[in-house]
């Protein structure tokens, strides 16, 4: 079941980590098993119409039964490395107070099944889902979250910090702050600019100072944070759309790449936020530029900016993904560039790229080839920066299977399995089929390069 999308040619380097990404709340189901407490996307999903197909992540991918077959599944893929996050409520059930072994021991199946197949474990601790109970207290909107955070780090990394080859702090800080708090479109709903800002600071400076706390308690495996970040470019040349692309730029990367890897905040955004800028502490920008050993980038589409009518996508005459979302991969070069010029940044991993496209099922398979194509063009734009001497170490696909695609509901498929929620049988598309070909084609590069015979 060969896909015919030729295979990018850059040849990666040997200790490059190729690898399929999930997160939690999106596959495991089990939202009320074994002592898990609710979290802030269960209490979301049940307002009206906030999820498009009305949906919620009561069963999603059965993963928490399920992870056995699921962890033959990822070893069938060829990949190094699964990122994948905890569920805080699921191993500390109210944020605070007593952890939950049942929860925990769930972790440890997990990463040792990871391990014994050979797999890095990519560790992320927080991709979303918040004890209910802490946003009953105020949320990342409180100071106090704070400290909730960096006490539940430090036992995650007590308890597996020896079995994991990264932590991550953070999943995409803007998506939490900006559509959580300020669009109020995602978990936890709320709709307040001075809100969203306090809550991005509050991310960051628990960012800081959870690694700062995993490394005094002797935790020596690399940590970083994961960005979700896109080029903006102006709609036209105008005046007009290039300041809006500036401010656009400001919010979604420099609120968060100048504060980790300069140390301080933007002055433009500072001014635009005026009133509503967050409460910064002393010390606090200290604590946000602590360093780190990679930055993660999850990247999908580029981002236009129009200072008049809302830029309709598609206008451009690129594709789209069924997300809406422009298929541009020169501007993941762009981006990856941009960065390592701006910013003194530690190795650059893809913590995710992806897309949702249609799937044709025909006799059993599952083709995909606007997915196959979009990897490999991303793939290479990844190869082209590095050529360009960006130092990237890894690239991971959103995502292994389908899932909840959180306000879109189960309806938009970004996975390279499919997933059929009526039966949960999960089936390996052309996509999948390709990315492992692509895989073992970079290994026999690399033997080639060696001298070693490969047989082929
Ligand atoms: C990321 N936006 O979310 C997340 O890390 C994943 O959990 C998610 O499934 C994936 O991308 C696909 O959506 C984003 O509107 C959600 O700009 C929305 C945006 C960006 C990232």
């Amino acid at each position: 079941f060969a896909s015919h999308v030729p295979l990018p040619t850059h040849r990666f380097p040997a200790d490059f980590r190729w690898g399929v990404a999930t997160s939690a709340f999106q596959i495991e189901g089990a939202a009320d098993v074994d002592g898990k407490g609710p979290s802030i996307w269960d209490t979301f999903c049940r307002r009206p119409g906030v999820i498009a197909d009305g949906s919620d992540g009561t069963v999603a991918c059965e993963h928490y039964h399920r992870l056995d077959a699921d962890l033959d599944l990822i070893a069938s893929l060829g990949v190094d490395a699964y990122r994948f996050s905890i569920a805080w409520p699921r191993v500390r059930p109210t944020g605070a107070g007593d952890w939950n072994e049942a929860g925990l021991a769930f972790y440890d199946r997990l990463i040792d099944g990871l391990n014994a197949r050979g797999i890095q474990p990519h560790l992320t601790l927080n991709h979303w889902d918040l004890p209910e109970a802490l946003q009953a207290t105020g949320g990342w909107a409180d100071r106090a979250t704070v400290q909730r955070f960096v006490d539940y780090a430090l036992g995650i990394a007590a308890r597996y910090g020896r079995r994991v080859a990264a932590i991550t702090t953070h999943n995409e800080p803007w998506v939490m702050a900006v559509l959580g708090h300020e669009a109020g479109i995602f978990a936890p709903g709320i709709r307040d600019r001075a809100i969203a800002a306090q809550v991005a600071h509050h991310l960051l400076l628990s960012h800081g100072l959870a690694v700062r706390a995993m490394r005094a308690a002797g935790c020596s495996v690399p940590m970083g944070i994961v960005l979700n970040l896109s080029p903006t470019v102006p709609a036209t040349d105008s005046a007009a759309d290039r300041a809006r692309a500036l401010l656009e730029d400001g919010r979604l990367l420099r609120w968060y790449m100048d504060p980790l890897f300069h140390g301080r905040y933007p002055v433009d955004i500072l001014d635009d936020l005026g009133e509503q800028a967050p409460v910064i502490e002393p010390g606090d920008l200290d604590a946000i530029s602590v360093p780190i050993d990679f930055l993660g980038i999850n990247y999908y589409t580029r981002s236009v900016a129009s200072a008049g009518a809302p830029w309709v996508p598609g206008s451009s005459g690129l594709p789209l993904t069924d997300m809406g979302w422009e298929v541009h991969a020169p501007s993941l070069t762009e981006l990856l560039l941009r960065l390592a010029r701006d910013y003194p940044v530690p190795p650059l991993t893809i913590t995710e790229n992806g897309g949702a496209f249609p799937d044709a099922c025909i006799d059993g398979r599952v083709a995909d080839h606007d997915r196959t194509e979009y990897l490999a063009g991303h793939i290479a734009a990844v190869g082209e920066a590095m050529r360009q001497g960006v130092p990237v170490n890894g690239y991971f696909v959103w995502s292994l299977m389908d899932n909840f695609e959180w306000a879109s509901g189960y309806a938009k498929r970004f996975g390279i399995v499919h997933v059929d929620y009526t039966t949960q049988v999960r089936t390996p598309k052309a996509s999948a089929h390709w990315y492992r070909r692509f895989l073992q084609h970079q290994q026999a590069l690399r033997a080639s390069a060696l001298g070693i015979p490969t047989g082929d």
